[in-house]
């Protein structure tokens, strides 16, 4: 596949092929099935003997074009969309890992992608261990003989950790293991982890690579031979395929990715800059801060610390619940990467499948909130966060809790 020489071209151009009569915008092909002109030439379709869709489960020109681009934005062979994120993590491990296989996982993953190899891996066979990717002799003390994958985010949701992949990569080639990172909260456009050797990168394409709230989508990128059997076994018999009409309105959001990760990063530098000087605030969790302990890698590894940061008020699990019901331009929704600043509670939300005590160990405390940084004014943004801590500082004790009615 021919590549640009920017991203910020390639997230317009990519894969595109202009079909007949010469439409701008990418033809939605929405249709289920695909009419064969003969009954010899759908044989050759299914025994792969000639090109061309079959059924929109196996392949469909719409998704195939964002398949493209998602390929030459990572520096893929190839790239298989799924039907949402967790169709594209369940689908790279399960296409990697069979009964007897074990996995070390890194501490903090996405709530569900933590479930998935906790509770369901298990039930087919498929063992973990979870530890500090940050820590590489306790990442080689937790590798087995039958150790097959290292499974990474980096940043990692919620705490923002950030692991060194150029180190990981080579700890697992030296052990002979694959390496699949979750790239979500980066995106290509800030991190390209195949070019750091890592083996398979995926995304919840909910989040940025759509960018506007309204869709569940999810890929995984790799060479051509790892994504046959995602693509020929795994999506093709599990089913958690994209629909066209999702993959087009992907494509749509794509164009304007490079314009809006700029914007994100620069927001969420000014939002983490401002509240780490706050009395209110223990910590803040971005690798865009000198603070941060991950910072080193900005620059190496990321291009930009990207629109997410966490941080954790002095006080407990009620507090953090006060500073939430005191926003009133963050809305209060799981989720990231949209135009729209989000708030969220990882304890009780998105790392709730968690028991408290693996919480603990991954360090996502109770008072810990996730902010997803919008695209909108800066100013607007950062005076929602000064009235929420102002209006948290003066209620004390006496602000609402959970669930009480907020004017
Ligand atoms: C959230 N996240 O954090 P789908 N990988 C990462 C994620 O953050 C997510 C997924 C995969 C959140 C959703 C509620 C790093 C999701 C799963 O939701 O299946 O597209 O992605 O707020």
């Amino acid at each position: 596949m021919a590549a640009f020489k920017h991203q910020g071209t390639c997230v317009i151009h990519g894969g595109h092929h202009r079909a007949e009569p010469g439409s701008l915008a990418t033809p939605l092909y929405q249709s289920a099935t695909f009419v064969f002109p003969d009954c010899e030439r759908g044989g050759a379709r299914f025994a792969g003997e000639e090109s061309g869709p079959i059924y929109t489960r196996l392949g469909n020109p719409t998704t195939d074009e964002f398949e493209r681009r998602m390929a030459l934005l990572e520096g893929a062979e190839d790239a298989v969309a799924f039907g949402s994120g967790m169709g594209a993590v369940s689908g790279a491990l399960l296409s990697q890992l069979s009964a007897g296989d074990h996995l070390v996982a890194a501490i903090g993953l996405y709530g569900c992608t933590h479930a998935f190899i906790t509770e369901q891996l298990p039930r087919f066979g498929v063992e973990s261990d979870s530890v500090d990717f940050a820590d590489l002799d306790a990442l080689e003390a937790a590798i087995r003989p039958n150790t097959k994958v290292l499974y990474l985010e980096t940043p990692v949701n919620p705490h923002l950790a950030v692991y060194d992949l150029d180190a990981i990569v080579t700890l697992a080639r030296r052990k002979g293991l694959v390496t699949i990172v979750d790239n979500t909260f980066m995106t290509p456009l800030l991190q390209q982890p195949l070019r750091h050797g890592v083996d398979i990168v995926l995304h919840s394409a909910t989040k940025y690579l759509n960018g506007h709230g309204d869709v569940i989508a999810g890929v995984v990128c790799g060479s051509a031979e790892q994504m046959a059997p995602v693509r020929m076994a795994i999506r093709k018999d599990f089913g958690a395929v994209l629909s066209p009409h999702d993959a087009w309105l992907i494509l749509r959001g794509l164009k304007t990715l490079a314009l809006r990760m700029e914007r994100h990063s620069d927001n969420a530098m000014a939002v983490a800059h401002f509240l780490e000087a706050q009395p209110q605030v223990a910590r803040v969790h971005y690798p865009g801060l000198p603070s941060h302990p991950g910072h080193r890698l900005l620059g190496r590894q990321m291009r930009a610390a990207g629109g997410v940061l966490a941080l954790e008020l002095h006080g407990g699990f009620d507090t953090a619940v006060r500073f939430v019901n005191q926003l009133r331009l963050f809305s209060i929704a799981v989720s990231l990467g949209d135009a729209e600043s989000l708030v969220q509670h990882p304890a009780s939300m998105t790392h709730s499948p968690y028991t408290p005590e693996d919480r603990a160990a991954a360090g996502i405390s109770d008072s810990m909130v996730r902010l997803a940084v919008g695209l909108e004014h800066i100013e607007d943004i950062l005076a929602d966060l000064k009235q929420a801590l102002a209006a948290c500082a003066e209620a004390g004790e006496t602000a609402p809790l959970a669930g009480e009615e907020q004017q």
